[in-house]
């Protein structure tokens, strides 16, 4: 190949472009059983639109150099939309800035394709530096919401301090997922807001919040864990009274920090979670999946937990941008039951992975709860060694 010919290179890289995106992705056997992986991740950078990142015309760019460059595809909100399986991407440049971008599938696996345009969120009256990780939630009110982190720099970082941000709840909806109608941020009772999500259902007639306050912008201090509050108004929000109710605990897979992932699964034996934990290592912060249930009456209160991850970084999930990182803020249930996953890896690429309403129950209903030592975890394993002695004969 003629690394300077303007037509050679565009009919490759062409044609490598749609090839990836008409790959086909295949199943993995599961041992868990709970839920299967896929061999490919769903979204890349590769997969980014050429129309985005090359200037077609040969007279300014006869090399057919790339012009605007992708970084990473990752922490999807998620809606079945007209039959289509839509997830709303967060799509990082190489200027590390991020947009909301609107991928689709025929199948919720296969054949993820951006549409012609990002999004154009529209901004309230301070300008975002930064938007994030949206949550979809198809309100019982009739509108789609999007709640979305909005960072902007900490107007009180003193000279020289240029990292510090400030992080909040934005919150725009739409009817069609094409406009958006941007609303003001959340306003709760102090320090910053990310992994806001919007509950379904109304509560007591109000806006139900789950927030996640914390005292800085990576820590969250005394931000205690997923919180819940309500809120009489959507076009301006504001939960006065934050109740913590998945608490951040000592040596779990949520000892540093947790926050909710999608809005969560109405089921006849509750809403289904799915949350995201963060440790320390001596290796840096590990995020991990896992699932909560909470009362069909109250979301607010938490009926079954079960112990450790649902699903942790593996293989090449393992190695990215930030590593050892799993998030997911989105996913859908279908008719049918199957539930489909989207998640992250390593703040890099898209993954999907599948389920069923029915296999998250029965994990949630049925794994042991963390009994928060060694000594519980041996009678825990003990036990199921006892019961399977009259099949197994050991
Ligand atoms: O880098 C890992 C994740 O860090 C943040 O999540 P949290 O606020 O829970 O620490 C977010 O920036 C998220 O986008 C990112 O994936």
């Amino acid at each position: 190949m003629n690394r300077n010919d303007f037509k050679e290179r565009m009919d490759f890289i062409r044609k490598e472009h749609e090839a990836l995106l008409s790959r086909k992705n295949e199943r993995l056997f599961s041992v868990n059983g709970i839920y299967n992986r896929y061999r490919f991740p769903i979204l890349t950078r590769d997969h980014v639109p050429l129309e985005w990142r090359f200037d077609f015309n040969p007279e300014t760019n006869p090399r057919f150099m790339e012009r605007n460059g992708f970084n990473a595809t990752f922490n999807a909100g998620a809606i079945k939309w007209n039959g289509k399986y839509l997830v709303v991407v967060r799509t990082e440049g190489n200027d590390r800035k991020s947009f909301f971008a609107v991928a689709e599938s025929p199948d919720g696996i296969n054949h993820f394709r951006f549409r012609d345009h990002p999004v154009t969120m529209p901004e309230t009256g301070m300008p975002d530096t930064n938007v994030y990780d949206i949550r979809l939630t198809a309100h019982e009110d009739g509108y789609i919401y999007g709640v979305f982190c909005t960072e902007r720099k900490d107007p009180d970082a003193p000279p020289g301090d240029t990292s510090s941000a400030v992080a909040a709840a934005g919150i725009a909806r739409t009817r069609d997922m094409e406009m958006w109608e941007r609303l003001p941020d959340l306003v709760t009772s102090g320090g910053q807001q990310r992994n806001v999500v919007l509950h379904p259902e109304f509560i007591n007639g109000q806006y139900a919040f789950y927030t996640r306050p914390q005292d800085g912008f990576i820590e969250t201090g005394r931000g205690g864990g997923i919180a819940f509050g309500l809120s009489e108004s959507i076009v301006s929000a504001e939960v006065k009274e934050e109740k913590i109710i998945d608490p951040k605990e000592y040596h779990t897979i949520y000892e540093v920090k947790n926050g909710l992932g999608p809005p969560p699964i109405k089921t006849p034996e509750g809403w289904l979670h799915l949350a995201h934990g963060v440790r320390n290592t001596a290796a840096g912060l590990r995020y991990t999946l896992y699932m909560f249930m909470t009362a069909l009456d109250d979301p607010s209160r938490v009926i079954h937990k079960p112990h450790g991850h649902f699903m942790a970084p593996l293989n090449e999930e393992r190695v990215g941008d930030v590593s050892n990182v799993l998030f997911s803020n989105g996913w859908i249930a279908d008719e049918d039951g199957t539930v489909f996953i989207y998640y992250a890896s390593s703040d890099t690429r898209l993954h999907v992975a599948t389920s069923s309403v029915e296999q998250l129950l029965d994990y949630c209903l049925n794994t042991p709860e963390d009994g928060l030592r060694s000594a519980a975890s041996v009678q825990i394993v003990n036990r199921l060694i006892g019961q399977n002695i009259r099949y197994t004969g050991k």
